[in-house]
């Protein structure tokens, strides 16, 4: 791995390295993490970005004792090499191998698990609070990057630190980017300290300062500067004064001796709460990277064959457009993730309606709330994982009122390889318990388009969810079609079972019937197409004649689609009816290759057919070639 790297097994090895060491060390690290992450996928910008920061951390402060909370978790490589996984680091989201993110059951060294953003200050908070109320003396810090602290849990977390000055240091790596730059209010405040030159200037004279007083004094100094409000006259760091932190920075993030002086001042300024504002380069150190934050922020594995088909999200994007160009009310929102769910597409037509409003899931539908009252029509697109944040909002601001929102659900289902933190495993069950919603999931990419324009003609709220993946590769239909809300499609008979599935399952679940004829057991196939409110009328009839339902769909089996067939037949009095049900666990899925993940749970053909007969044990005996169907999975 290289020669410094080689002798670090924990953070105490970083003490014995000088700072040239240091800085040869950081350029191994780089290495390190470009030629891992290029194979296997995952943040690169982001960790190349702070390398010298996290050095600096472990060299100031001593974990696990003192607990370093990385907000999103996805800049923790360079932490995670130095904390005592660098043997283990190729693995890195491979299945069975490191997570992208840090996890409490990974390292001690990881003191609070991450992947959605915006909770290290609320988490480094509750350890500090902790910490005093257990008469202890750790140090606790929060690392959050300008666009995680752009996100309301941050700013809930700020309120409540100033509120109750807790000794607890946050250190913000602003470098003006989050997945696309940064926006908001707060990113603009920062730009004008990072590219204020009178700060540069004041943080030079200050830097001579500092340089020649000894440690007692810096720390006094420190203090001094805040009393006297030096900085806030000449620059917009009040704001963080203001709020109850005494502030330090901006500090140069590439370089590691001037980090340490202003951590060990935040560690050892005891009365209260402390601000780093840390500068670095997004990518440091790659220069792709450096020239391309936003492709380099997040990269998929290395793939084999290049991809043809478009992805849902490519779709949905192209379907926005089109809808946008026919409709001057359709507006566009979406929480930081325009590149993502590919609404650059739209906005680079339509800038002034569509809306990235920062890392802020409960904003955006609340946002889209106000938007419908007035008459426009809002499309919210939200990956599966991160909508949880907003229940209430869909609840209380959207449904509640019944505003026709529409809500365009990215990444339902297995995302793969970010992991736990990151499947799209709840929203059947967390939407279809929700008054007023109405919930779809189409089979292909050309039903995703049919049913967000249908979402957009809606009277009603209504969220259309669609997987992380290239679509099948179908035809489109060149016209929208409006489809009937509540209603299924049938697209195969067969009378020894009812195979019903929404969404990504019904195309495995077609394949798996076609095989399962092949062994004498005929299926009808159901397209459900709504997993709210359902086909009633169609379910009834079906498990009426056939007798057998088997559901199945990408989504836990608590609360989801299953379940809500299974209530529909029992509450129509279809009694003689079995119902069985394939989904996700009732567990935290891993991180893995998607097809795997999926192949783990059954939910592909083979997984399909293959329960069938075992949830069904009376098609076998009833078809005793099915035993050699049986007998080929
Ligand atoms: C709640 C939530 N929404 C969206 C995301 C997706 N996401 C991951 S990292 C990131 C950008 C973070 O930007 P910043 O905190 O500035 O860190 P940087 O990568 O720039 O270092 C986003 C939007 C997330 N992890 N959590």
């Amino acid at each position: 791995m290289g020669k410094f790297l080689d002798g670090i097994d924990r953070p105490a090895d970083l003490k014995k390295l000088t700072q040239p060491e240091l800085k040869e060390l950081a350029a191994e690290i780089r290495q390190e993490l470009i030629s891992v992450v290029l194979a296997n996928g995952g943040h690169l910008a982001s960790n190349l970005g702070v390398v010298e920061l996290t050095i600096a951390l472990h060299r100031v402060f001593d974990s696990p004792w003192d607990k370093i909370v990385w907000d999103v978790g996805h800049q923790a490589y360079t932490h995670k090499l130095l904390t005592g996984r660098k043997d283990r680091f190729a693995t890195l989201r491979q299945s069975g191998g490191l997570s992208g993110f840090t996890s409490r059951t990974e390292s001690e060294h990881d003191p609070f698990g991450a992947g959605h953003a915006s909770t290290s200050i609320s988490a480094a908070l509750g350890m500090a609070v902790a910490r005093d109320l257990a008469g202890d003396d750790y140090d606790v810090v929060a690392v959050i990057g300008d666009g995680a602290a752009s996100g309301g849990m941050a700013l809930e977390g700020l309120n409540q630190v100033g509120h109750l000055v807790s000794r607890l240091t946050v250190v913000l790596n602003d470098n003006g980017m989050s997945i696309s730059p940064t926006v908001g209010a707060l990113a603009k405040l920062l730009s004008k300290v990072r590219f204020d030159d009178r700060y540069s200037r004041a943080k030079e004279k200050s830097k001579r300062i500092l340089d020649r007083l000894p440690l007692g004094k810096k720390v006094w100094w420190a203090g001094r500067q805040v009393e006297h409000g030096v900085k806030g006259l000449m620059m917009p760091t009040t704001l963080w004064e203001e709020l109850g932190f005494t502030y330090m920075g901006p500090v140069d993030g590439h370089n590691i001796h001037e980090l340490e002086t202003a951590l060990a001042q935040a560690r050892d300024y005891r009365r209260g709460p402390t601000f780093v504002h840390v500068v670095t380069i997004k990518g440091k150190g790659y220069l792709p990277a450096e020239g391309d934050a936003v492709y380099f922020h997040g990269l998929a594995a290395k793939k084999a064959a290049a991809r043809s088909v478009p992805t849902y999200s490519e779709v949905f994007a192209q379907t926005t457009l089109r809808l946008a160009r026919e409709e001057s009310r359709l507006v566009a929102i979406t929480p930081a993730m325009p590149e993502g769910n590919c609404l650059s597409v739209v906005a680079a037509e339509f800038p002034d309606r569509v809306f990235d409003v920062g890392i802020c899931e409960q904003h955006a539908v609340t946002f889209a709330a106000g938007l419908a009252t007035q008459g426009y029509i809002p499309v919210v697109a939200i990956y599966s994982t991160f909508l949880q944040r907003s229940f209430d909002q869909i609840i209380h601001d959207v449904c509640l009122q019944d505003l026709p929102v529409v809500f365009a659900i990215d990444r339902g289902g297995i995302v793969g390889d970010d992991g736990k933190t990151h499947q799209g495993a709840f929203d059947i069950s967390y939407l279809a318990l929700i008054p007023n919603l109405i919930v779809a999931a189409p089979r292909d990419e050309n039903e995703l388009q049919h049913l967000l324009y249908t979402a957009t003609k809606s009277e009603h709220p209504m969220a259309v969810r669609y997987p992380r993946s290239a679509g099948l590769g179908v035809e489109m239909d060149k016209e929208f079609r409006l489809m009937p809300i509540g209603k299924a499609e049938v697209l195969r008979e067969g009378d020894d079972l009812a195979i019903v599935a929404i969404g990504s399952m019904v195309t495995p679940a077609m394949e798996a019937a076609e095989e399962l004829s092949a062994g004498g057991i005929e299926a009808t196939v159901i397209n459900a197409r709504f997993a709210k409110p359902l086909d009633s009328e169609l379910l009834i009839e079906t498990a009426s004649r056939v007798k057998r339902v088997f559901t199945v769909e990408e989504n836990v089996l608590s609360g989801g689609f299953g379940s809500s067939v299974a209530e529909l037949l029992q509450k129509s009095g279809v009694d003689d009816v079995q119902v069985r049900s394939v989904g996700l666990p009732d567990d935290f899925i891993e991180h893995g290759p998607q097809a795997a993940l999926r192949s783990r749970y059954g939910l592909d053909a083979e997984g399909i057919g293959r329960q069938v007969l075992v949830l069904f044990p009376g098609l076998r005996e009833r078809r005793p070639s099915a035993r050699s169907v049986e007998a080929a999975y």
